[in-house]
C-alpha cells in the first residue's frame, strides 16, 4: 500500500530549525523561524498568560467539548478586537467569528469554506509570501498565483505591479493580504496604498483574505488593525484570520480565528453555519486550554492592561535590535547602508543577503537564515547581535 509513498520535501523554515538543533556550534544563533525570543534567547511565558492560568486554575473547570465554533467568550472578544468594540459591525451581529487551531487553522477553514462557496475561483498571494499560503490553498484546491509585492531593487513594495494583477483579476479572485509586518519582507504598505488596494478589490469585485498573524508588532494593536478598518469601510465582505501565537506567545496551544465579515446578521448566521460544517468535519470542535486564556486575558481589564504592556516591550525591544544591528555593521567597517532594516516592521527583515552569504552565515558561523535573506529580528538580543553584526559584516566583506 505505502510502498509508492514518496518523499515529500521539507518544510524550508522548520527543517531549519533541525538542522539548527543538531548544530554543535556554541555560538550558534537561529534567526530562521519567526518566533519572539527575549533578551535572554528565551521564548517567554508572558505574565499576563502566567495570571490567566493560575485564575483557572483555581477555578479547577471540567474539560468537557466546546461548542464547535468554540468559547463564545473568545470568539466576541475576537471581533472587538478585530473590528472594534463599539463597530457598527459587531453590533448589528453581521461578524460570524470561530475559535480556530492557530492563524493556519483559520485559514484553512475559511479556504474550506470558499471553496465550497465558488469552486472555480483563483487564488492570488504576495510574491513572495509565508509559503503556507500556496500550500493551504492549493491543498483546499484552489489554483494559486501570484501578485507582485516586493520589489528588490526599490527595496520596497512593488505598488504599480500589485495593482496590475489587482486589476486584471477575474471577479471572484480571493486575494490573500498581510493585514501587517508583512511576512517575509518586513515592508507594510501605507494608508494611501492601502485605499488603493481596497478601491481595486471593490472595482474587481475580488474577496479579500487578510492574514493577521502579528498584530501588535508594527505599530501597535489599533494601529496594526488599519487594513481591516478600511474594508470594513469599504462596505465590502471579507475574511480576516487572527492568531495569537506570536502575540502572547502561545504558539504551541494553537490559538486562532477566523471571522467573516458578512452584509448583515442574517447572513453571518447562515455564514457561521457552514464555517461549523468545516470544523466538525475536520477536527469536531477545538481545544479548550489556549483559548480559555486567551478569553480569561481579553475580557479581565487588569490582564489585558498587562498584555497590551508586554506586547508592547516585544515590539520595542524589535525595533531596539533593528536599529542596533544597523548601528553594529556601520561599526564593523561594512560600506553598504543597511538603515533600511530600521524601515521595515514586524519580526522579519529581507536582509538583502544573497543565498550565498546566507549559506556562509549558517556553515561558518551557525548564524542561520532563510536563503531568501529573511532573518528574523525577533531573535536577535544584547548578548548575540555583535557576533551576528560581526558574521555578516564577514560575508559581505
Ligand atoms: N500567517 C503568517 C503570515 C505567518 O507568518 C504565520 C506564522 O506562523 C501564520 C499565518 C500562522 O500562524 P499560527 O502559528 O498561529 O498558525
Ligand atoms: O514564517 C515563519 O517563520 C513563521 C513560523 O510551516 C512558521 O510563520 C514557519 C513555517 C511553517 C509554520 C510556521
Amino acid at each position: 500500500l505505502f510502498n509508492a509513498v514518496e518523499m515529500a520535501p521539507r518544510d524550508p523554515i522548520l527543517g531549519l530549525t533541525e538542522q539548527f538543533v543538531a548544530d554543535p556550534n556554541p555560538k550558534k544563533v537561529n534567526l530562521g523561524v519567526g518566533v519572539y525570543y527575549d533578551d535572554n534567547g528565551k521564548l517567554p511565558l508572558l505574565e499576563c498568560v502566567q495570571k490567566a492560568e493560575e485564575k483557572m486554575m483555581a477555578a479547577h473547570a471540567a474539560r468537557g467539548y466546546l461548542p464547535i465554533d468554540g468559547i463564545a467568550a473568545y470568539d466576541a472578544a475576537i471581533k472587538a478586537l478585530v473590528f472594534g468594540a463599539d463597530s457598527e459591525a459587531v453590533k448589528s451581529g453581521r461578524v460570524a467569528t470561530v475559535q480556530a487551531l492557530g492563524g493556519t487553522g483559520g485559514l484553512k477553514i475559511g479556504a474550506d469554506f470558499l471553496k465550497k462557496l465558488n469552486p472555480t475561483a483563483k487564488v492570488l498571494i504576495s510574491d513572495p509570501s509565508w509559503e503556507n499560503h500556496r500550500g493551504i490553498f492549493r491543498d483546499a484546491g484552489f489554483t494559486v498565483e501570484n501578485y507582485p509585492y516586493y520589489d528588490a531593487d526599490k527595496r520596497g513594495i512593488d505598488m504599480d505591479g500589485m495593482l496590475t494583477a489587482l486589476n486584471t483579476a477575474p471577479a471572484g479572485t480571493i486575494v490573500v493580504l498581510h493585514a501587517c509586518c508583512h511576512n517575509p519582507t518586513g515592508y507594510d504598505l501605507t494608508a494611501a496604498q492601502w485605499d488603493q488596494v481596497v478601491a481595486a478589490v471593490k472595482a474587481r469585485k475580488l474577496v479579500a483574505f487578510l492574514d493577521m498573524a502579528y498584530q501588535g508588532f508594527g505599530q501597535g494593536i489599533a494601529e496594526d488593525g488599519i487594513a481591516v478598518a478600511k474594508f470594513l469601510a469599504s462596505g465590502e465582505d471579507f475574511l480576516v484570520s487572527t492568531s495569537f501565537s506570536k502575540s502572547l506567545s502561545l504558539y504551541g496551544e494553537r490559538v486562532g480565528a477566523l471571522s467573516v465579515l458578512c452584509q448583515n446578521k442574517d447572513e453571518a448566521t447562515r455564514v457561521l453555519s457552514q464555517l461549523k460544517i468545516v470544523i466538525r468535519t475536520n477536527y469536531s470542535n477545538p481545544p479548550t486550554h489556549g483559548g480559555q486564556v486567551a478569553a480569561t486575558i481579553l475580557n479581565t481589564p487588569e490582564l489585558r492592561a498587562l498584555w497590551e504592556k508586554e506586547l508592547a516591550a516585544m515590539r520595542v525591544r524589535i525595533k531596539e535590535m533593528r536599529g542596533a544591528l544597523v548601528g553594529k555593521l556601520k561599526e564593523k567597517g561594512v560600506q553598504r547602508d543597511f538603515g533600511f532594516i530600521t524601515q521595515q516592521v514586524g519580526m522579519f527583515s529581507y536582509s538583502g543577503l544573497t543565498k550565498e552569504q546566507m549559506v556562509r552565515l549558517r556553515n561558518e558561523f551557525g548564524v542561520y537564515g532563510i536563503e531568501s535573506g529573511r532573518i528574523c529580528v525577533a531573535a536577535l538580543n544584547s548578548k548575540n547581535i555583535d557576533y551576528v553584526a560581526e558574521s555578516i559584516a564577514t560575508v559581505v566583506r
